[in-house]
């Protein structure tokens, strides 16, 4: 018996004075003392040795040595001495990070930035504009006829609150704004986002992306537009590329052309992107009607100007072969990844 008190009180002093330090000490330290083999299962086992009178004093001071033990135990385990991140384990602060996955860019701001920077360098600047317009901005200042099948409602998305607001259908609204507030000479571009009511589908979505360019000031000449819009598409396709103009219809220009490309695609040779025609239509320009300056009060004897109009999505489809609309928004990681630059 005075043994065994002496061999606890021992083991008491042992436990008091143990720093607690790391996760693997504390599991050497539950093992010794809480174990199934360990020390104070074995003092129990002394309990049939200890004789029937002092039976209850010794039952007393071995249930006090447990709590003792087991009370060191939960208070090493909840400190920080216990946990993986203790002094024996630091975190090395001198090891490399974790590589975090790098994003890449959308293949229509790939493509948009380009065009900004090809005809930055021809003195456009960038001009930009809300999309959610009024009827004058979208349609009525740009020449667009009440009755004009543009404004039809299957085309526009209209505002339910407010029927003179709705979805702009062109970026040109952003042209009519910056005409309203500047004097010639002007040279803009106007990328951005619009939207028309379209059924979803590989061909057509609801919104898509738009560069249109205008250029005002004195002598501005059919041949100018020609040669502008030619150096765009050698600058973005290649110098061997190849073009045709197709006179054409817009309300805000007259005269009007269709700019159209060899294929990009099979160079010729017929596929379905050119329709087995050998060429690809990529722009409208026109120029701007003299109507539509005096509208901002731009006297049209003295200025002429340029403008023209492209979809960012079909630069898209002959630069990179995308051949599906929805691939654009559905945000698919398979597809995003594939697309790198640093433009
Ligand atoms: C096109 C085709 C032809 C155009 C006209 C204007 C402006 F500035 F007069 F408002 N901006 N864009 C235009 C002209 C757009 O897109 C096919």
């Amino acid at each position: 018996m005075e043994q065994l008190l002496q061999q606890i009180e021992e083991y008491k002093q042992e436990i008091a004075s143990i720093i607690p330090n790391g996760a693997d000490s504390l599991e050497a330290y539950r093992i010794k003392f809480l174990g199934t083999k360990g020390i104070v299962k074995n003092l129990f086992g002394e309990m049939k040795n200890v004789p029937n009178d002092k039976k209850k004093e010794f039952g007393q001071i071995l249930n006090e040595f447990k709590q003792f033990a087991e009370t060191k135990y939960e208070e090493w385990k909840q400190s920080s001495a216990g946990s993986t991140q203790s002094t024996e384990n630091k975190v090395d602060l001198t090891l490399p990070g974790d590589v975090l996955p790098l994003g890449t860019r959308h293949p229509i701001s790939l493509v948009r930035n380009e065009i900004v920077h090809i005809f930055g360098r021809l003195g456009f600047s960038v001009a930009e504009g809300p999309e959610i317009e009024d009827d004058w901005h979208n349609f009525t200042a740009l020449n667009l006829p009440e009755n004009h099948p543009a404004r039809d409602m299957q085309d526009t998305f209209y505002i339910n609150q407010n029927p003179d607001w709705l979805l702009r259908t062109h970026t040109s609204s952003v042209q009519a704004r910056v005409l309203e507030k500047q004097k010639p000479p002007i040279r803009i571009i106007c990328p951005g986002r619009v939207y028309r009511n379209e059924t979803i589908s590989a061909r057509a979505h609801c919104f898509f992306h738009q560069t249109e360019g205008l250029y005002v000031d004195e002598n501005v000449s059919f041949a100018d537009l020609k040669q502008t819009l030619y150096f765009f598409v050698q600058e973005m396709f290649g110098k061997d590329v190849r073009v045709r103009f197709r006179p054409s219809y817009f309300p805000f220009t007259e005269p009007s052309a269709e700019m159209d490309i060899n294929c990009r695609i099979c160079g010729g040779a017929g596929c379905n992107v050119c329709k087995h025609t050998g060429w690809v239509e990529i722009l409208g320009s026109g120029m701007v009607h003299p109507k539509m300056l005096e509208n901002f009060g731009i006297d049209s004897n003295k200025y002429t100007g340029f403008a023209f109009g492209m979809g960012i999505e079909r630069i898209c489809q002959l630069k990179y072969r995308i051949n599906d609309l929805r691939l654009y928004s559905q945000n698919d990681v398979r597809f995003l990844k594939q697309f790198t630059g640093a433009v």
